[in-house]
């Protein structure tokens, strides 16, 4: 039994007309922000894709089936699942068995791109190698590491090992791309301290790279890392205190795996009364709109090459 995919009636007619696909992830749906910001943030990424004349193609489980692009009743009913799975790679089989529906991460929205065809992806934050526990190391590193495309984040979230995560990155041959930066952005705020692999200004620049990349023969993805609007960026001294106190917070309730990233979003969330939920929104669409852009010189490029 094939995992297999169904394409929604819109992403189908794109496809055949050979216009340029968005992929957009669905943990930050059903687990990364609460209702009714969730289907809001849905509908607004949805839409800047579609604004920077770009397809986009929100992945995710319904009734056991892996779906790429959803109708706006699918969304809806997404966003209001009531147990809504956290999708990785490892989990696709259970969700298939058990007709689950879910949201896919990172790097299960990345194994459904490999297996759709689609090469440009727009996500809030990867994960990373959380801080507290160093097992945990999130599948989208590895899924970075394994499936060739261009994936757009603004970052890693502070709350993870941010060095440690660079150098997984860096040992499995993916570069990071600092969109318009030197430094690797930290999801809410615009600096890290740490370095990115290469400093790139425009989405032709991007593709060209990437192409680049893949011609020396790697099958890794490329990991563009657009930092933050300024305006709505939090900075990273008003941060790391609050993380330090979320962190030890998880891990005296015993929180471990998956349970983990939700909480300490939550909570952030709470301790900067709102603040960081509009951060994330702002993220999310500004990445939305780089992505949609990266696909459409990337579309270019291949009309050039086969003209
Ligand atoms: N960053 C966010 N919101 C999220 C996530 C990351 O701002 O909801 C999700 C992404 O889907 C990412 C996943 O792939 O968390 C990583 O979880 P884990 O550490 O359990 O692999
Ligand atoms: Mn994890």
């Amino acid at each position: 039994m094939a995992i297999g995919h169904k394409y929604s009636v819109e992403i189908l007619g794109a496809m055949k007309k050979n216009l340029h696909v968005v992929a957009l992830e669905s943990t930050v749906i059903t687990h990364g922000l609460p209702r009714p910001q969730n289907l809001e943030l849905a509908r607004a990424m949805e839409r800047a894709v579609r604004e920077e004349g770009a397809t986009p193609a929100t992945v995710a489980f319904l009734d056991g089936e892996l779906r790429i692009g959803l109708s706006e009743g699918e969304l809806k009913r997404l966003a209001n699942e009531g147990d809504a799975m956290k999708v990785g790679p490892r989990d696709f089989a259970a969700v298939r068995v058990n007709k689950g529906s879910g949201g896919t991460t990172v790097a299960g929205t990345m194994l459904a791109c490999k297996h759709a065809n689609i090469k440009v992806f727009a996500t809030g934050g990867i994960g990373g190698v959380h801080r507290e526990s160093p097992f945990d190391v999130s599948a989208d590193l590895q899924a970075l590491a394994t499936i060739p495309m261009i994936v757009v984040c603004a970052g890693a979230k502070a709350i993870l090992d941010l060095p440690a995560t660079l150098e997984y990155l860096e040992t499995n041959g993916v570069p990071v791309v600092g969109y318009g930066t030197d430094e690797f952005p930290a999801f809410y705020s615009r600096e890290s301290g740490l370095d990115v692999s290469v400093k790139l200004e425009s989405p032709e620049e991007v593709v060209e790279f990437a192409r680049a990349h893949w011609g020396a023969g790697l099958q890794s993805a490329v990991l563009v890392a657009n930092p933050i609007p300024i305006a709505e960026s939090i900075s990273k001294s008003e941060l790391d205190p609050l993380i330090e106190k979320t962190s030890k917070e998880a891990k005296a309730k015993g929180m471990h795996g998956k349970e983990v990233t939700p909480f300490l979003l939550q909570r952030i969330n709470e301790l900067t009364n709102g603040k960081s939920m509009r951060a994330n929104l702002s993220l999310l669409l500004n990445n939305a709109r780089l992505a949609a852009q990266i696909a459409s010189a990337w579309r270019t490029s291949e009309r050039r090459k086969a003209a």
